[in-house]
């Protein structure tokens, strides 16, 4: 922090690491996050301090011996005002530094590369875009800002890492996230925080920060062939989603192609943006948010679709940004083994809709 002397804050952050009271500060936010949590024990010893002198000093100077005889005092608008004022500043203080941290913590930037997490009893599941699959490792790059989507498949349980002080709650049923930027390479612990059964203190894990080159070839290695997008894609089909949703004049359900980020009206009148959370509503619990124009035909698919396998579906819809993509999904169930759908020839029709197994 350059508000603090350097020396000092090396020496604090030194002092509080070697004695493990501290988690080494591995990401942007934590000498920040750091910071504001000394100032508040900084303002927290002077309170003590002086509450306890005065304690001390009173019980001397106006002990029963030297004044026998109680003299009452009453009225000081000066004093009162004094310490009702400084304490008022100093939270205030407090109140705005930690919102201003807090939103930051918790609005990703747009740039952000985005990691979903499924917790369960009693493992980590990180599922990367690319389609590599970990259970209780984290791989990260440094100096990239990395957005996690965390979901519960069961109970409430809460991802942290001290050494990013980061820390979000996954709750069954809804979408929570929030980022960071790792900055130093090395191994970090990866905790669950609340009390979520029997072998909650086995779920725990290891972040692991790369720089970038090493990431890149890490994510080469582990590569499982298909991307997140692709796997949902197949779903799709399978499910048969594109009966409705295929981008025909007559479809009966809304397109799908860049709808995500899209501000949506529904039947009410209300907008909405097409979020991850929105989109994961929309394929589980369809009648919540009717969009203008369309009969709520969809069926639920409340218990029918795995959280990785809503995890992949909205992926598979965030990448939809041709309707060739769509009219492809159409065409097959079983996409070609290299996965490379190549584009149409400009001019070219795209591929012609088959019939659509039921
Ligand atoms: C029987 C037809 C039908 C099927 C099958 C169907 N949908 Fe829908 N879907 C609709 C209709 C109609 C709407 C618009 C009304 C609404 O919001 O419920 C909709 C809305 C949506 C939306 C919200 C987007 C928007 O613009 O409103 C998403 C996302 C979506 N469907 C995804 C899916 C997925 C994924 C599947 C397969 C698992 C699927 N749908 C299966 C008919 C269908
Ligand atoms: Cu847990």
């Amino acid at each position: 922090m350059d508000h603090i002397s350097p020396v000092l804050w090396q020496f604090l952050d030194k002092w509080l690491t070697h004695f493990s009271l501290f988690p080494p500060e591995a990401s942007k936010i934590a000498p920040e996050s750091d910071a504001l949590y000394f100032f508040m024990v900084l303002v927290s010893l002077v309170g003590l301090t002086i509450v306890v002198l005065l304690v001390v000093a009173f019980s001397i100077l106006y002990n029963k011996k030297r004044h026998p005889q109680a003299v009452q005092i009453e009225g000081s608008t000066l004093l009162e005002a004094t310490w009702t004022i400084i304490p008022l500043g100093l939270f205030l203080i407090m109140f705005v530094w930690g919102a201003l941290l807090y939103f930051r913590i918790y609005t990703p930037p747009a740039n952000a590369m985005n990691i979903y997490v499924v917790g369960k009893q009693w493992m980590w599941k990180i599922e990367h875009p690319g389609g590599q699959h970990e259970i209780n490792m984290l791989h990260v790059p440094t100096g990239q800002a990395i957005q996690l989507t965390i979901i519960s498949q069961d109970v409430f349980h809460s991802f942290s890492i001290p050494a990013f002080r980061v820390k979000r709650e996954a709750i069954p049923g809804r979408y929570t996230t929030v980022w960071f930027e790792a900055t130093t390479p090395g191994t970090y612990h990866l905790f669950c925080t609340q009390y979520c059964g029997t072998n909650h203190s086995q779920m725990i894990g290891d972040v692991i920060v790369m720089t970038p080159e090493d990431f890149k070839k890490w994510l080469e290695s582990s590569t499982s062939g298909n991307s997140l997008a692709q796997d949902g894609e197949r779903l799709f089909a399978s499910l048969s989603c594109n009966a409705c949703h295929n981008a025909q004049p007559d479809a009966r359900g809304p397109g799908l192609v860049g709808v995500y980020g899209a501000q949506l009206t529904l039947a009410t009148g209300e907008t909405v943006t097409a979020d991850d959370a929105y989109l994961r509503q929309a394929i589980l619990d369809p009648a919540q948010h009717i969009t203008q124009g369309y009969t709520p035909i969809m069926p639920t698919y409340q218990g029918q679709i795995s959280e990785d396998g809503v995890i992949a579906l909205v992926e598979y819809i965030k990448n939809l940004h041709t309707d060739y993509r769509l009219q492809e999904t159409l065409n097959t169930t079983q996409l070609p083994p290299n996965n490379e759908v190549k584009a149409p020839a400009p001019g070219q029709q795209p591929a012609a809709q088959k019939e659509v197994k039921p």
